[in-house]
């Protein structure tokens, strides 16, 4: 009989220690949910500050996270969430979850040195029955070739027989981090059955999402196929509005059009793709292509939304030009990557300003949502030359267009994400135009 047979069991009755690996944005929320559905739950990470931060009950997550920092203070209270940076600790759990950052470095190869450690932690501390589920997103192949071999090689265990081995991806989104945990659907990559039985033991007990149990690889591929999907399908429309731009034509009004037939859906046009998730998992993705990777339909779209920013950049100089603007001062609306989020990582914003940088332009930078650039938007706007919006913060969509008129220089605004009302921009006496659409002067009735 199997070690693992009777495990699914032991974790439907809260029976079994539960380790997470990696306090960050994926193993912080699951520690703190899966300690208030019943479990003790050991959280470890190589980060003292923020093992100490946990241990007062306080939530090291920057952000708006509703609801973390009171579940965290509650399952800290009530003595089911312990954090440590002892490893050693690790002996006492019969479930581990790794949470740990799997980046791809600058030649867009997955750099795997937390997981290594994690497993390295991890295996001469486990025991026959154990089981290790990995939420970090890696590329197809990397449970076989880099998990499996790490944890049996430290701990003597065999895959499949008396240790399981699982991927159970994450799908958590920055603001919506609970909200996730408990609503997306899950894949449940297991080595076996009895180590599948386990999972959805464990994840039944907090998703309320479809859980689908897979192979470890079917798993790997499903994760980073659905974010390399998405920025393919954001190339698209990226490409889309550079040729509506050489060709005199409104994205905005065609990609409308155009998801009036059926099974169509083209996303927004956009200044370029940040975040921690996309910008990197289509590499993941093209990893088992090895040299091929960089040929691929992935590097191609990841390419295009890599040179947005740059491009997008390029069009509003060239539109204040041809406004007799040389050199201009540019009120820059929007730094963070995503709208209504304080989060920068990978943020378009921060290429497009070196673009204008190399251009001779100066600008001024405003966003409500990051700290560095949340101070008065008329402050920030006054004595530019012209604006342009690069994020669709709600804040930016009720603005006072006559206002913004006054305190512009040139009444020229640039609007990379469509979040004003081109009519009422007209009213207002701007010269309003967008990404992907035709400058003010190309009279639009051809279209009315
Ligand atoms: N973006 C566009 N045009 C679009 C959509 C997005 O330019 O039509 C840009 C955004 O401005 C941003 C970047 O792409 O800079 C990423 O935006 P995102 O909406 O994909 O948000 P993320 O990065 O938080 O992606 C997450 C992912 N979720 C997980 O990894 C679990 C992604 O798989 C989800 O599809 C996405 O959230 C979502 O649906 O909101």
């Amino acid at each position: 009989m199997s070690e693992l047979a009777g495990l699914a069991a032991r974790v439907e009755a809260r029976e079994v220690p539960v380790a997470v690996v990696g306090l960050g944005y994926v193993g912080l929320p699951a520690a703190c949910i899966l300690a208030t559905t019943g479990f003790r739950v050991l959280g470890v990470d190589t980060k003292a500050d923020r093992v100490a931060s946990i241990a007062r009950g306080e939530n090291p997550i920057e952000g708006d996270e509703p609801g973390l920092s009171e579940m965290l203070a509650q399952a800290v209270g009530a003595g089911r969430l312990q954090t440590t940076t002892d490893p050693d600790a690790l002996g006492e759990a019969r479930v581990i979850l790794i949470c740990v950052d799997t980046p791809v470095d600058t030649d867009h190869r997955p750099r795997y040195e937390a997981l290594r450690a994690a497993c390295a932690a991890i295996a001469p501390r486990l025991i026959a029955g154990a089981l290790v589920i990995v939420e970090s997103t890696i590329s197809p192949g990397t449970m076989e070739a880099v998990v499996i071999p790490a944890l049996e090689a430290g701990s003597g265990l065999r895959a499949g027989d008396d240790l399981g081995v699982g991927h159970c991806p994450e799908r958590v989104m920055p603001g919506r981090l609970l909200l996730n945990m408990r609503t997306m659907a899950r894949v449940l990559g297991a080595s076996d059955p009895e180590t599948a039985r386990a999972m959805r033991a464990l994840y039944s007990s907090f998703v309320e999402g479809q859980l689908d149990e897979a192979s470890l690889l079917t798993a790997e591929l499903v994760k980073t196929a659905e974010n390399a999907y998405r920025d393919v399908q954001i190339a698209f429309a990226n490409q889309l509005a550079l040729v509506c731009e050489a060709a005199g034509g409104d994205v905005w009004r065609v990609r409308e059009l155009v998801n009036r037939s059926p099974g169509r859906n083209v996303l927004l046009p956009g200044p370029g793709v940040g975040g921690h998730c996309i910008p990197k998992d289509p590499w993941l993705l093209a990893a088992p292509l090895g040299e091929g990777a960089e040929g691929s339909l992935l590097a191609s779209a990841r390419g295009l939304n890599d040179a947005m920013p740059g491009r997008a950049a390029g069009i509003v100089l060239a539109e204040l030009r041809a406004q007799g603007i040389e050199s201009p001062r540019v009120a820059v609306l929007g730094y963070s990557y995503l709208e209504n989020s304080d989060d920068t990582r990978n943020s378009p914003t921060v290429p497009f300003l070196e673009a204008l940088r190399a251009a001779g332009a100066t600008y001024a930078v405003h966003d409500p949502w990051v700290e560095e650039f949340r101070g008065d938007l008329w402050e920030v706007v006054r004595g530019c030359d012209a604006a342009t919006i690069l994020v669709a913060h709600d804040e930016y969509r009720g603005m006072d267009l006559g206002r913004l008129r006054e305190a512009l220089g040139h009444p020229v605004v640039i609007d990379t994400r469509a979040v004003l009302d081109a009519g009422a921009a007209a009213s207002a006496g701007l010269l309003y135009r967008r990404l992907g659409s035709p400058p003010p002067a190309v009279p639009a009735h051809r279209d009315a």
